[in-house]
């Protein structure tokens, strides 16, 4: 690791990895705990390891700990210090080892390792925290028992936590009690955690379908209790869902989460003892919109689903990070799509995802950071909790379930437990597993160049085209696959793609039967092919009429399609296409082939700043894509939320990504230039699709409900943003008066948000009405200050703004949640506002990166991702934005978070 004031960084590099020189069989940790000095005895019974060399040293790592005691079987012995490591030499072959040391939880504000929030004692481990508490081999391949005590003052920490069975509890003098942990499980040292101080918790007792009986608890500070059912059906229907679809039970008599508001992400899947963001756990109808409770339900199910893919099997080394990411977050998404009631609330699922696939993870594919999904190196690991590892992770992942069937993949997934169980693997441990289960599978013939996924980063491109042969009734396809360089990485081979395909006829709006020139039936409707070769070309026969294409339904590989399709052809596809994936689909490329073309036309006129009246909104109105808008807004056969998804234009982000020079200005006036059109020419029917959907009935977060409350807040918007004159007070009027009347806050925020996005007059007084509604409640105060920071820019108006929220009462740097609920809502995800010709953002950027670095390098690092697409700026913004890196890089006691971050950034 970089050590803070040293000049190089130390570069990890996944060839290096070798076994451990020691096993560390069992750990008994004592900890006293006190917010100022902490004092942690730990036990361990240690081996050697038989496979490595018979005298090497054992190295423990350390961070920011006093070192009082080392004793090795009872007696004092020879250490030395190697930096922060301690270095034990000619130790027997097996023995026992005490360490004593102290820490200081209140002076951490990394929160890694042991940190105090609320008065409230915290662990976070992953991914190498535990050196924070005690000197140990940190590494996930060490998996050892733990027994842990806690002492604590009785009335400070009432409640007192650690992994697995509580066996003992008691009082001590002087006002202090303990209470004793054991956990039946081996695991690394990522998974420890502890909890203590005064909190309570719901509890649920549950049967599962093997009859044992479990106890489920989430604990919180008083006062949010009637803000944890919503988690705790979440957690129930996970253990169900894991049961039923993957066989895979609680191995736990007790499983808790806790809630925490001070948490670097979003929660940590530790051994029974799940630690949470309170983003992720609180919910009531009051405080907490549709897309809250959504997430609540995917992060409890995804940590929860890490007991079996993260915990029982775990990582090998941290390259091997996806082997638990990538395979748990599509664990998660298929927990979600299978608890929707419907198969459009399934495909609206999928596109979701997609969506943040592509808004976030092809980008980073496409800049400094870009990294395969099993990385061959890194300076800092934290930097590598990336949307690659998890989410094209999971794509992967998914893609292995599309070449072997679904229940082939519940058949790999029981030879991966049967294999590994226990066991510290790797990312081919676990596809060698899946192919082996599937002999014959296109995984099992396919799998080494299956396997470039892992190794190969970037984002593929497929080039497609086809002709139409009459005469000859074929239809030929010919498809390229090329990826483009990365970091590292200047060739890349041939991925496996599964193409899953369809012919529509664009009279009929069916699908036509498929048959290859070389088959002897036809199979009717979608199939997949699998693409290995860089050039491929289908040759379909018998086919009666030119079709259009539809190609990578359901987004079946993670690639970038180019196919020029003619307007009319999207429009097919958009009207009637069998895969709800596909139609979403066409309706993004229309509206991104029309947000290209006023791009050039405002690229030609130079003279002036890009502005929304640029945009040419006579043309657009008359377009026939807005007239298929309109018909779908009509269509009475589609789901709201279905339609939500179509009917909002492709990110800022997005459209960036398909250009060679990024004027985020032009953006901006570009697609504000169409949203305006959108909402004047569908006028009419917005407000009968915010008339039929407004009213949603007693609140419960359905995907059913939710879906027409979101059509309905964007019907809204839509009525506030593109209404003049009298119907400007009217809507303005409405939406004011829903604000404050509204029995759930999806609707109330929807409103607020129509409010400011439109400018409103009234939007002062809600916002101010807003904050005194909800001073109390953290979580609501962070979309009050995100929604400032992320709205729409007029004339440089919003870097003031965040200016000055940063100095309310209720703003505090140091709590990650608001951090980044008002720097990197405007740095992060405000780009118009963000990229100022005068450079004023980048300059805020360069200051918040630093003062975020001295206090919590984690948080730091991922502002600072802020400007990795630097390079691909239009000037002035590429100059002003690498003098602003530059600035960060040269400041000398960077962390090593930031520091790879902004080093790799000015690498490009
Ligand atoms: N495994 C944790 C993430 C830990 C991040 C450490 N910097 C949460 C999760 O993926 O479930
Ligand atoms: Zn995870």
């Amino acid at each position: 690791m970089f050590k803070e004031g040293s000049a190089t960084p130390t570069l990890v590099k996944r060839e290096d990895y070798t076994p451990p020189p020691f096993w560390i069989d069992t750990v008994d940790l004592t900890f006293d705990l006190d917010p100022a000095k902490t004092r942690v005895l730990s036990k361990m019974h240690i081996r050697r390891n038989a496979d490595a060399a018979a005298d090497a040293a054992l190295r423990l790592e350390g961070v920011e700990l006093n070192l009082a005691r080392v004793l090795v079987n009872g007696a004092g012995c020879s250490f030395k210090m190697d930096g922060e490591t301690l270095v034990l030499d000619g130790l027997p072959f097996e023995c026992d080892l005490e360490i004593f040391t102290t820490c200081n939880p209140s002076k951490n504000t990394s929160l890694t390792g042991l940190y105090v929030s609320q008065d409230t004692f915290f662990t976070q481990c992953e991914a190498e925290g535990f050196r924070r508490i005690t000197y140990f081999l940190d590494r996930p391949d060490v998996m050892a028992s733990y027994s842990v005590t806690l002492r604590a003052d009785k009335a400070l920490y009432p409640v007192l936590l650690s992994n697995g069975n509580l066996v003992e509890s008691g009082d001590l003098p002087e006002g202090k009690h303990f209470a004793k942990w054991i956990d039946p499980h081996k695991k690394p040292c990522y998974l420890f955690a502890l909890v203590a101080g005064k909190l309570v918790a719901r509890e649920q007792r549950i049967t599962s379908r093997s009859g044992k009986d479990h106890l489920l608890q989430v604990f919180v500070r008083p006062g949010d209790l009637d803000k944890t059912e919503h988690a705790m059906n979440s957690l129930m229907a996970s253990v169900a869902w894991d049961e039923a679809r993957f066989n895979l039970p609680l191995d736990l008599e007790r499983f808790m989460i806790v809630a925490t508001s001070d948490f670097n992400m979003g929660a940590m899947e530790n051994k029974g003892l799940n630690i949470f963001n309170t983003k992720y756990v609180l919910a009531n109808p009051a405080t907490a919109t549709d897309v809250d409770y959504a997430n609540i339900e995917s992060v409890v199910g995804h940590e929860y689903f890490h007991n079996w893919t993260g915990n029982r099997i775990t990582c090998r080394d941290w390259f091997q990070l996806s082997l638990k990411e990538g395979l748990t977050v599509f664990r998660d998404q298929e927990f979600s799509q299978d608890l929707c009631p419907n198969p459009s609330a399934r495909a609206v699922k999928r596109i979701e995802d997609v969506r943040v696939l592509r808004q976030a993870q092809f980008p980073e594919d496409a800049g400094p950071m870009a990294h395969p999904v099993r990385p061959d190196q890194y300076q800092e690991i934290n930097n590598f909790y990336t949307v690659t590892i998890y989410e094209k992770g999971a794509e992967v992942v998914r893609m292995m379930q599309s070449l072997v069937g679904r229940s082939g993949f519940t058949k790999g997934m029981a030879e991966y437990f049967k294999r590994h169980d226990g066991q510290a693997v790797t990312c081919d441990d676990f596809a060698n597993a899946i192919a082996a289960a599937n002999p014959g599978s296109a995984l099992q013939k396919l799998l080494p160049q299956f396997l470039r996924w892992y190794a190969q980063a970037g984002t593929p491109r497929v080039a497609a085209k086809g002709v139409y042969d009459a005469a000859a009734q074929t239809y030929t396809l010919s498809l390229t696959q090329t990826c483009p360089p990365t970091p590292g990485q200047p060739n890349k081979e041939p991925f496996v793609l599964p193409l899953a395909l369809g012919l529509l006829n664009p009279t009929t709006g069916q699908d036509m039967a498929l048959q290859l020139a070389h088959e002897a039936q036809p199979v009717h409707g979608q199939r997949t092919i699998v693409l290995t070769q860089a050039q491929e070309v289908l040759q379909f026969i018998g086919v009666p009429t030119e079709p259009v294409p539809s190609l990578f339904r359901g987004f079946s590989a993670p690639v970038i399609l180019e196919f020029d399709y003619s307007e009319d052809q999207l429009l097919a596809l958009l009207g009637a296409d069998n895969d709800p994936f596909n139609r979403w689909e066409a309706a993004q490329r229309l509206a991104m082939q029309a947000a290209l073309n006023a791009m050039h036309l405002i690229a030609s006129r130079a003279d002036s700043m890009p502005s929304i009246g640029h945009f040419d909104t006579k043309n657009f109105v008359q377009s026939k894509f807005v007239a298929a808008l309109r018909e779908v807004l009509r269509d009475a056969s589609l789901d709201a939320a279905f339609k939500e998804l179509v009917l909002t234009l492709p990110s800022e982000t997005y459209i960036a990504e398909q250009l060679e020079a990024v004027d985020p200005q032009a953006i901006h006036a570009v697609r504000e230039g169409m949203r305006h059109a959108l909402a004047v020419a569908l006028h009419d029917d917005w407000a009968a699709t915010y008339e039929a959907n407004k009213d949603t009935g007693s609140y419960t977060p359905d995907a059913v409900q939710a879906g027409r409350r979101s059509l309905a807040n964007l019907a809204l918007h839509m009525l506030c943003l593109g209404s003049e004159g009298q119907a400007r007070e009217v809507w303005h009027g409405k939406a004011y008066q829903r604000f404050k009347d509204a029995g759930n806050m999806t609707d109330r925020f929807g409103a607020l948000s129509a409010l400011v996005a439109s400018r409103s007059q009234h939007a002062e007084p809600a916002l101010a009405k807003f904050h005194s509604l909800f001073q109390q409640e953290a979580l609501v105060i962070d979309k009050w200050f995100a929604l400032q920071a992320g709205s729409s820019d007029a004339g440089g108006d919003i870097l003031p703004k965040v200016r000055t929220l940063m100095q309310h009462p209720d703003f505090n740097i140091k709590n990650p949640n608001r951090a980044r609920s008002l720097i990197f809502s405007y740095c992060s995800a405000n780009p118009a506002a963000f990229h100022r010709a005068d450079a004023a953002g980048y300059v805020f950027w360069a200051d918040q990166v630093l003062a975020l670095d001295a206090l919590n390098p984690q948080v730091a690092a991922r502002l600072a991702r802020a400007l990795d697409r630097w390079k691909k700026l239009a000037q002035p913004y590429q100059d002003a934005a690498k003098h602003a890196i530059e600035r960060v890089a040269a400041k000398s006691d960077l962390s090593s978070d930031v520091r790879e971050v902004v080093s790799r950034a000015l690498a490009v």
